[in-house]
Formats: structure tokens, sequence, C-alpha cells
């Protein structure tokens, strides 16, 4: 393919330094760029931490140089193309032909209407990756498209992540964005299940430096545990670790409940007069004496009564889980646990336990962002809740595949790679072969684009402006912050909020025809699109800092580009709760109905995570399979960066030594996992780090597929663990995928 690369600027050009931030993970860290030259040829020379940022205070990871790789990646796009297939001498030929942007818009909304006409609007599909949260201009203007699309046949990454979180925020304090936030800084107790901060930088917790806050919380006396069936990094600093078995976190926090009940430790506070139910959660649990679950979890009854002690005795402790305790079977359980334990021990709206934060842009109290709603709707073929309006992707291939009214015909994907990242990837991978039409957003042709008609691609993060509008909602302090564009984009470029507002126009003219309404509500849809359409995202936020009437403005955040320093956490629970004369109902319909259900197989020894295994299961040994995070890597998009793929290959299987020796394998040795769905080949890496019983696979890997073109990324391919992950393996409440405790065979390869 040819692609305008960045020249390098002239070696004598001047050097400029710039502020901005990364935006690759959570923590959403301060940069500092030295940039050479002007214009679209100005070249980074340097990046690094900004000690004036009043959030991450200097920090950086590995990541954040790959930016500029990512900026001079000769296989990002910087040019729609469309898919032809020629006919070349040993059969068809796969060819991405550049085309202007006219030409593409029009092919896009031609496809997308076409089919919605013959198909009806559910037929076409639209699947939001994780970077449409870590990029303002999808934000801000995304909507002005999709909503027009009047589909229900919406997906995101939010199924195959932190689904669990906003269900439980919605249910229990009104609001689907209303997740309290540990107060790492001040705490005297953490506990952490399913989540290594020190490798992910966080989440649900934006919480850049969080080796030094850990360290401090532990010089100030306070005590860290980790709960995960793996020694994490995060394990490897923490006071104590408790390797837990993947799946039966649900059983062990039930306990700790109990514990609080049986032991009097229930001591809501400031809390008490909002709580409704208290009683009920009490009798849901008695069930789930540490006693009855230690031979679920693993970890001892005494171990169980101590813990909840200690976060009950804590002045300002906190429960806090994250990815490996929501993307499993009870992901809806394990987080609602997680707040009752948070509230009963009155740890909720407390310094050092966990608090809403008060963002400059508060998208709850500005009633900028819906509450959200659960189970308005279901898929068509399993009969999966929708939640906030969208449905969890694991029923998205089915939705493809299986034939009938509403049959999914054509997607639009955008910021989102679903073949390496939703459970059952391949069974998707081969879904989106047969689409009529598919559109991706998105500037890599890769596992998933690979399959579009046209790819629109928009600028990298350095050549755009940023003001974060979800993560400053979730950081651990106040604080805001304002970036502008490190280096100017290439002439010719569009940014993802300049496509979608382009796309929303020109579809709106060419579906006119098929909306619904009167004509003046149709008209007035149109001239909403039209002006907000052509305001930047700059301009809403100066209009959004204004209506905030906090005296911020957009001025003063340009004029502090390190970021303005709001504070630490403090309660505002009342705002949040009070706005909506709401109390807290600690028992929703879903968990009564559920805790009963979970009795028998977390008080017997059976398996907890209900499907799958099947008759090979009988035949063969299984292990459960959990995920891995590393910290040169970020989910399934930034491989094609050298410096991030360099050195020992680290898509490998961990393995305990017992099982190594069960499986008579040894350490280096390709070795074959299968599962129900599939099978792939790795190294395995035998390390006690990991409990016995239980393997470990990072995701985000398996470049090497037929037309994708990451030419590092490919050399350094690796294996998808999403060809092992069971799309009918789900949380049983929101069908957010279960990816920890899958059941996997394995065998020299
Ligand atoms: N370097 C890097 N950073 C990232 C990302 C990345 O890909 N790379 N991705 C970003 C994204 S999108 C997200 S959502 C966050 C996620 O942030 P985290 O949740 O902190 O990330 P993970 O490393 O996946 O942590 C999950 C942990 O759960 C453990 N685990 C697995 N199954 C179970 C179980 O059944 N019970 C318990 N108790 N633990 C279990 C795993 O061993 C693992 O250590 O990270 C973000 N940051
Ligand atoms: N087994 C298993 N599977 C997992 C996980 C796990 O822990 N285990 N983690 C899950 C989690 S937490 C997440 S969030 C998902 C992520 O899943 P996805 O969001 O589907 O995938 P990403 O790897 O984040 O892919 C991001 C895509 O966006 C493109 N992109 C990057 N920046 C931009 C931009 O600014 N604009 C546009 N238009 N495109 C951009 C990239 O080129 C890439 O194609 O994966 C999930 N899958
Ligand atoms: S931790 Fe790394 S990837 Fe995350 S925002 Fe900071 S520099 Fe970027
Ligand atoms: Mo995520």
């Amino acid at each position: 393919m040819a692609h305008a690369h960045p020249a390098a600027s002239a070696a004598d050009a001047p050097i400029h330094t710039r502020h901005g931030v990364c935006n690759l993970c959570e923590a959403i860290c301060g940069l500092t760029f030295q940039v050479q030259g002007e214009g679209p040829q100005a070249r980074i020379i340097s990046v690094k931490g900004n000690d004036a940022d009043p959030l991450s205070r200097g920090h950086i990871c590995p990541k954040a140089v790959a930016l500029k790789d990512l900026h001079e990646d000769p296989d990002r796009l910087r040019q729609p193309v469309k898919r032809v297939v020629e006919n070349g001498p040993s059969g068809p030929v796969t060819r991405w032909q550049p085309i202007g942007w006219d030409e593409a818009f029009d092919t896009v909304v031609e496809g997308l209407v076409k089919a919605r006409e013959q198909h009806g609007s559910n037929a076409v599909a639209v699947y939001q990756g994780n970077p449409n949260v870590h990029n303002w201009g999808n934000i801000t203007h995304g909507h002005l498209f999709f909503s027009q699309l009047k589909t229900r046949a919406r997906f995101s990454a939010t199924s195959v992540d932190q689904l669990p979180h906003h269900i439980v925020a919605h249910w229990l304090y009104g609001h689907q964005l209303a997740i309290p936030i540990p107060d790492i800084d001040r705490t005297l107790f953490m506990l952490v299940l399913g989540g290594n901060p020190l490798a992910s930088n966080g989440s649900l917790m934006t919480v850049p430096d969080v080796r030094a806050r850990f360290k401090a919380l532990k010089a100030r006396g306070g005590k860290l545990v980790v709960v995960d069936p793996r020694r994490t990094e995060t394990a490897a600093i923490a006071d104590e670790h408790l390797a837990i078995d993947p799946g039966s976190d649900a059983a062990w926090l039930l306990s700790l409940i109990h514990t609080l009940f049986a032991e009097e430790l229930t001591h809501p506070g400031a809390l008490e007069p909002l709580l409704d139910q208290v009683r009920a959660v009490r009798d849901a649990v008695s069930p789930f004496s540490p006693e009855a679950t230690e031979a679920q979890t693993g970890i001892d009854a005494a171990t169980t009564r101590r813990i909840a002690r200690e976060l009950a005795g804590a002045a300002g402790g906190v429960v806090y889980g994250r990815m490996g305790v929501s993307t499993q079977a009870h992901g809806v359980v394990c987080q609602w646990a997680i707040q009752v334990l948070n509230l009963l021990t009155g740890n909720v709206d407390r310094e050092g336990g966990a608090l809403l934060t008060s963002p400059a842009l508060n998208l709850i109290q500005m009633k900028l962002m819906p509450p959200g709603h659960l189970d308005a709707w279901r898929s068509r073929v399993r009969g999966a809740p929708e939640f906030g309006g969208e449905l969890p992707v694991s029923v998205l291939a089915e939705e493809m595949l299986t034939p009938g009214r509403g049959q999914v015909r054509a997607l639009v994907t955008a910021a989102g790679n679903p073949v390496l990242s939703t459970p059952n990837g391949r069974q998707l991978d081969q879904a989106l072969s047969q689409l009529d039409f598919m559109v991706s957003i998105d500037f890599y042709v890769n596992e998933t684009t690979r399959h579009a008609n046209v790819i629109l691609p928009p600028t990298c993060f350095v050549e755009h402006d940023h003001y974060d509008l979800v993560f400053l909602h979730l950081a651990v302090r106040n604080v805001t912050r304002y970036s502008e564009a490190i280096v100017e984009r290439a002439p010719g470029t569009l940014h993802d909020w300049e496509i979608y507002s382009e796309l929303a126009r020109r579809y709106a003219r060419r579906a006119w025809a098929l909306e619904r309404g009167s004509v003046r509500q149709r008209l007035s849809g149109m001239i909403t699109r039209g002006i907000v359409g052509r305001l930047p995202p700059h301009r809403l936020l100066a209009l959004g800092l204004k209506k905030a009437g906090r005296g911020l403005t957009l001025k003063a955040l340009r004029a502090h580009p390190e970021g303005i320093d709001l504070g630490p956490l403090h309660p505002t629970l009342g705002a949040t709760l009070g706005g909506r004369g709401k109390r807290i109902n600690l028992m929703p319909a879903a968990i009564r109905r559920e805790l009963p259900q979970l009795v028998t197989p977390f008080t017997q020894g059976a398996t907890a995570s209900g499907t799958t295994a099947g008759a090979a299961a009988a035949e063969r040994p299984t292990l459960k399979l959990i995920g891995r995070r590393d910290v040169r890597s970020n989910n399934s998009w930034m491989h094609n960066s050298e410096r991030l793929v360099s050195g020992k290959a680290r898509c490998t299987l961990w393995m305990h030594p017992d099982d190594a020796a069960r499986h008579a394998l040894q350490d280096g040795q390709a070795v074959t996992v299968a599962s129900r769905v599939g099978r792939v080949s790795v190294p395995l890496q035998v390390t006690s780090d990991i409990r016995v019983g239980v393997v470990s696979l990072p995701h985000g890997w398996g470049h090497d597929r037929e037309g994708v073109q990451l030419q590092v990324a490919r050399a350094h391919a690796g294996a998808s663990i999403n060809d092992l992950t069971d799309e009918r393996l789900t949380d049983r409440i929101s069908a957010n995928a279960a990816f920890s405790a899958v059941p996997v065979w394995i065998e020299a390869a």
C-alpha cells in the first residue's frame, strides 16, 4: 500500500516542547513531547512524563513512547480504502484501493441504507470498541450518526469488560456511571480482587503512578490484600495474596458479607438512613458461611473471617474488583457484593473508602449521559438482555449466522477489533466474511477490519486535541485537563468527530424517506445534527464548562496544559442520589432471584460455572483458563510497535509445575490448548506464580491471519485466547463474557 510517510524534518529545525496526555489506557498520564519542525512534517523526537501533572506526577509506562510509533507507522491508513477482489493467476486476490472521502462516505451510506431498506433497521449492527471511550470526539459526535441507524443491534466492548459495574451502579446509585472510586491515597485497607493495576495501570480507577501510591499506603500503616489465581505484579508487592480458584469469587464475597453479619461488624455509619433491605441481604447470605464455601474458593474459613474483620476495622477501607471478577459467570453478583461490603462497612462516600468523583464536567449531574436501563428488550436468538441500549457482544455472531427476520446483514465497527477481543472470535471472523456490507472506522487493516468493504481512517491521537470526558470521572483525584494536538495532521485527513459529523449529514439526507415521525420532527433532528455536527469538540467543551458553572473556562484550561488540580475526592453521594430523591436498595430483584440458585453450587463443591465442558470433559482433565495483561501490551492493537513487541515472546501459556508434571510437559515446549470452541498452539511457560489447576494466556494476540496489514504484529503474531473462550459462557445476569475459568485441555503440540 502506498502511504504518505511523515518525512523526517530537517535536523536543524527548531525543537518545541508541547504538553499532552496519553490516551492508551485509563491512567491518562500527562506527557511532555519534544517536537521538531512545524506543520504536518513535524517529528516527535521524545516523549516523557510531565512532572507538573497533578494526577500522574511524571509517571509514564513504556506504551507512551509508542504514541510516536503509531504516528509514524507506515501501516497506518491515512486515506479511505475500499476492498477490491480481483482475479489473479492463482485465484481471487484482495486489494485495498485508496479512494477519496467523498466516494468513501457515499459508498458507506449507500451500503447501510440498502441493508436497512431490504432487511430492516435491526439488520444493521454497530460494534464500538474500547478506544471510543478514550477519544472524546467519538463521544461528542458518534451519536449523531449511530442514533440515526435506529437499530437494536448495538454492541460494544462494554460486554467483554465492565458491564456488571454499570448494572450495579445503576441499581444501587441510580446511574450507570455512578461508580465509587477507591480513595487509594488515604485508605488504610485495600482488598483488590481480579485486578492487576501494576500491569494495567488501573481500571475504573484512573490511577497513574499506582506503584508509588501502594507504597505510600503501606508506609502510612495501611494494608494491601490481593485476591487472584495468579501471583501478579500487584500480588507480589501486597501484604497478602490469596490465590482463589477462578470463578469462585462470588462465593467468597458472600462469605465476607456473611461474616460481617455473624460477627456484628456492619457499621454503615452515615449511610445507615439511606439503606433499604439490609435484613434481606443478611438472610440471603446466611447459607454462605466461610466454612461452607472454602472448598469452592480454596480460601480457608479462618482467613475469610480475618479479612472481614480487617475491612470492618479499618479507619477507611475499600474492596475493589475489576476484570477478573467482572468477566466471569457471576460478574454481577461479584460487583454487587463488593458494593454491599463497602456500604455495610460504612466505606462508601467516606474518605479512605470509595467515593464518587467531582469532575469539572459531571456527566451524571449535568444529565449528559442517561442513567441506563436493563432488559428493556432481548436479543433475537438467545434472548440475552440489553443494558443501556446495547446487547452483549457474545451474541453478535449468532445474530449474523442465524437466518430469520432481524438477522444481522451489515455492520459498522468503530475503533474495535472484536475478532480478537470477543469470545469465540474465530466464529465471528467467519460470520463477518458473510456479511452483505461492512464499514470500519479505524486506521488499521487488522483481524476485524480486513472484512470491511470500506475503511474510514481517522487521525491518530497526537494529531487531535483531547479532554477526557470519561476517565476524569473515575480518577482517584479530581483533576481537569485539556490538551491541544501535539503535531499538525496531514492535509486531507479527518478526525473521528469529523467522520461522524459527515456520515450523520449524508445518512440523514439519504435515509430521509426511511425515518418515521412528522416532517417537522425530522427537520428539527436534521437541524440539531447540522449545528452540533459543525461544532468541534472543544467548542462543546467550552459550552459545557460554562453550563457547569464552576468558574472553569477553556481559556484557563489552555493556560494549564499540565492540568488543574481540583483536590482529593470528597463525599458527594447525596448530590447524586439526592437529585433523584433516591435511597439505596441493597437487594435488587435480580440478585434476590440469583442468590438462592448459588447455594448448592457454592456450598457443595459442584462446578459453579454452569454450561460447557460437555462429554470431552469427562475423559480428559480440564484446567481453568484465565487471562493476563502485560504492561507493554494494549488490548489487541499496539503490537505493530517494534519497541513494544521486541524481546522474549509474551504470548505464552502459564502453568504450575505440578500440572506440567502431571501432563508430562516441559517449560518452553509448544503445547496445544483446546476448548469447546477451538484450539491454539503456544509456548509453555512453567511457573509457580499460578494456582494449580489454572492456566493463563494474554489476550489481543493472534495476528497472523490472511490479509492483516500489520507487518510488525504479524512477525510477533502469538495466538488469540478468544479462539478458546466460549460465547456460551456468560454472566448469568448480564450475559457479559465469562473469560475466567474457561475449561481447557492441554497436550504437547
Ligand atoms: N498494559 C495494559 N494495560 C491495560 C490494558 C492492556 O491490555 N494492557 N487494557 C486496559 C483495559 S481495556 C482494561 S479493561 C483494564 C483492565 O484492568 P485490570 O482488571 O487491572 O487488568 P487485568 O490485568 O486483566 O487483571 C485481571 C486480573 O484478574 C485475574 N483473574 C482472572 N480470573 C480471575 C478470577 O476468577 N478471580 C479473581 N479474583 N481474579 C481473576 C487475572 O489473573 C488478572 O490478574 O486494563 C487496561 N490497561
Ligand atoms: N479473553 C479476553 N478478551 C478480552 C479481554 C480479556 O481480558 N480477555 N479484555 C477485554 C477488554 S477489557 C476490552 S476493553 C476489549 C477491547 O476490545 P476492542 O475494543 O474490540 O479492541 P481493541 O484491541 O481495543 O481495538 C481497538 C481498535 O481501535 C482502533 N483505534 C485505536 N484508536 C482509535 C481511534 O482513536 N479512532 C478509531 N476510529 N480507531 C482507533 C485500533 O486500530 C483497533 O483496531 O477486549 C476484551 N477482550
Ligand atoms: S500508564 Fe502508560 S499507557 Fe497508560 S496512560 Fe500512562 S503512559 Fe499511557
Ligand atoms: Mo477494557
